[in-house]
């Protein structure tokens, strides 16, 4: 089941340079970027990204920090590629992620954990447009995709 998601790489994610370790997480797990920019939100953008927690205690200090600093936001396709890539984020809380994931690799905190990704269908649907144009995502093959 091919699927479409939206992967940000956080602000603590570029002031660490860490940007090409994830971004190659992704590509050696077989993940295909198709779509890519880096961009620095306006409170607009991340309130409207961050909508669902509006209510939320922590959501003032999300939107300072999601706001704080360039980003990358990049769509990734792939089988099960919103499920693919939650596993590969791990936890929320970078202290209780596994060893493995991301955020278990590179994280020590609730709030600043590298990484985005969409949490459903429903979700990807909803984020993909918040960043990208229809026309920004490339349809193309790679060539070796057939082992993938
Ligand atoms: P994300 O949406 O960024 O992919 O992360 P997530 O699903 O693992 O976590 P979610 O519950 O959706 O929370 C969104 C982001 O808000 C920050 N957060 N801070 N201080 C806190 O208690 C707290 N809880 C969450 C994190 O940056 C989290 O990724
Ligand atoms: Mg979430």
């Amino acid at each position: 089941m091919k699927q479409r998601t939206l992967v940000l790489l956080k602000p603590d994610a570029v002031n660490r340079r860490l940007m090409g370790e994830i971004i190659s997480r992704f590509e050696k797990k077989g993940l295909k970027i198709v779509a890519m920019k880096m961009l620095w939100m306006s409170r607009e953008r991340a309130e409207k990204h961050y909508e669902v927690h509006k209510d939320k205690p922590f959501y003032e200090s999300l939107i300072d920090y999601i706001t704080s600093g360039p980003i990358v936001a990049m769509v990734l396709e792939g089988d099960r590629a919103i499920e693919v890539v939650r596993k590969m984020m791990g936890k929320t809380n970078g202290i209780e992620a596994e060893p493995g994931t991301i955020r278990g690799d590179f994280a020590m905190s609730i709030q600043n954990n590298l990484v985005h990704g969409s949490d459903s269908e429903e979700s990807a649907k909803r984020e993909i447009p918040i960043f990208f144009d229809d026309s920004e995502i490339l349809e193309y093959r790679l060539v070796d995709e057939v082992w993938i």
